[in-house]
């Protein structure tokens, strides 16, 4: 997504966000952060708030709680999950996927995506722009959102 284009699906003004990032390879998530910043800034976001967990793992739970709040209109997903060689690698970015869809779809409130699983550190540092697209899938996802439950009120009225 080019990061010069906001298209009326990203218009945030009026919206809430909140960015949950993790803390393991901070070099990478702090990257995929200010490109989730600068995607909210540039889209108009009402608000946003950051909060940081310790690892990729961690990020389901965090959206979770975060969602029941009923502060926000979408969360935003941060991680890196980079290979090295270990099979935890597989537990820690499937576990990152299934916990998230599942808290978006158990709370339908949307919940972006936006952790990179790579072989190595060359290729998460290739890809850090993916903050700025989650942000982006984010905001479009909330004005979705708002629109079904729009249409779905007039449609109960008539
Ligand atoms: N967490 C990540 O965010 N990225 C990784 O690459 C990673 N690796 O490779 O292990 C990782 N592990 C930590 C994990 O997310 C949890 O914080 C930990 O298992 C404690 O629950």
């Amino acid at each position: 997504m080019s990061t010069d284009q906001i298209n009326w699906e990203h218009d945030a003004r009026g919206l809430t966000f909140a960015i949950v990032v993790a803390r393991f390879n901070g070099d990478i998530t702090e990257k995929l952060l200010d490109g989730a910043k600068r995607a909210l800034e540039r889209a108009g976001a009402e608000s946003y708030e950051v909060f940081h967990v310790p690892g990729a793992f961690e990020l389901p739970l965090a959206a979770k709680l975060l969602a029941h709040t009923h502060a926000f209109h979408g969360i935003i997903a941060l991680g890196a999950v980079i290979r090295g060689g270990t099979p935890h690698f597989d537990y820690v970015a499937g576990e990152a996927a299934r916990g998230l869809q599942q808290v978006a779809l158990e709370t339908g409130l949307p919940v972006a995506f936006g952790v990179l699983t790579t072989d190595n550190v060359e290729q998460a540092e290739a890809r850090t722009d993916k903050g700025f697209d989650a942000a982006m899938t984010a905001i479009e996802m909330a004005r979705v959102a708002r629109v079904i439950a729009l249409s779905g009120a007039k449609a109960a009225r008539s």
